[in-house]
């Protein structure tokens, strides 16, 4: 048997490509938040995949966007930047057709020494496959990629040829992490990004980008973990939004997020949601610590 490999691979790219999708398919759980709306994700998620012969340590991160106006949306642009340049390997995820201004962009941001494989997300969503061809030929010369693997976060389609290509990528190793670890984030970290992206699925546009989610308790009541938390928003008209008439919103937001929680946690879930405003929350030093982006 060849030797064993080990090593990480930061996921970069545009918003909205669908990289957080293709982690949770890379490691068979859904670990990433997704939502159909650009800047979902607002951290590093660590995904770990174990293979008997290889040990891929996934770091899903923000899309690298071009405008930054606040001191959070800089502090996601340096985010989605490290988790590329300091992985062993960068994984470059665009869409099918589409390679425009924002995803040249990203792809500048990742170091010229820097190995990356381009995985071009969404085939699924062509007629034919060989329309994709030119595309690809286009892509390839962009950059010189260690490979371009055309593939399917939604319907797994090419994944076990994209694993093999990062794992020719990666150095020789032991595993970095125990066979059974999925993850290097906590529970609570899973609990205040699942609630997070039922803000981002059940609300309109701009609202999701105005609200975060913190958890104020979380503890384990025997085999019950009990969780409080609260949305910040930034004005009152949020507020009521995010509750909706008679509460009906923020029920069936808090609803399905205890639901996906049981089914990660593998246990019974309380959650308690409040919503408080907190203005300007973006640029408040103080709450962005708080938050973790500082
Ligand atoms: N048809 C199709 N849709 C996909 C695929 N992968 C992701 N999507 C959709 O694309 C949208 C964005 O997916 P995400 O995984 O949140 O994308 P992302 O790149 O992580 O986005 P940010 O975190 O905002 O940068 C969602 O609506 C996904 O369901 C795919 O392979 N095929
Ligand atoms: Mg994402």
């Amino acid at each position: 048997m060849s030797a064993h490999r080990c090593g990480t691979i930061g996921i970069a790219g545009r918003p909205n490509t669908g990289k957080s999708s293709l982690l949770n398919r890379l490691v068979g759980e859904k670990l990433s938040i997704v939502s159909d709306k650009a800047q979902t994700t607002r951290h590093l998620v660590t995904g770990i995949l174990t293979r008997e012969d290889c040990q891929y340590v996934f770091v899903d991160a923000p899309g690298q966007q071009s405008r930054s106006r606040s001191s959070f949306h800089r502090a996601l642009n340096r985010r989605a930047t490290e988790a590329a340049r300091d992985a062993d390997v960068a994984l470059f995820v665009v869409e099918a057709q589409r390679f425009g201004a924002e995803d040249r962009a990203a792809l500048a941001h990742i170091p010229a020494a820097q190995t990356v494989v381009a995985a071009v997300n969404k085939i699924d969503t062509l007629k034919n496959e060989r329309d994709l061809i030119p595309f690809l030929d286009r892509l390839a010369k962009v950059r010189e990629f260690q490979a371009i693997v055309p593939v399917s976060a939604k319907t797994g389609r090419n994944i076990p040829e994209l694993i093999a290509v990062l794992r020719a990528a990666l150095p020789e190793s032991p595993p970095a992490y125990p066979a059974d670890q999925l993850t290097d984030r906590d529970e609570r970290f899973f609990a205040a990004e699942l609630l997070r992206e039922k803000l981002f699925q059940e609300m309109g546009e701009e609202l999701p980008y105005r609200c975060e989610v913190l958890i104020d308790s979380f503890k384990d009541d025997g085999r019950l973990r009990r969780i409080e938390a609260t949305i910040l928003v930034e004005r009152d008209s949020q507020k009521a939004i995010v509750i909706g008439a008679g509460g009906a919103r923020l029920k069936k937001m808090a609803a399905a997020a205890r639901k996906d929680m049981e089914r990660l946690f593998d246990g019974k879930v309380y959650l308690g949601v409040w919503v408080k405003v907190r203005k300007a929350w973006t640029d408040d030093a103080r709450i962005l610590r708080q938050l973790g982006y500082q």
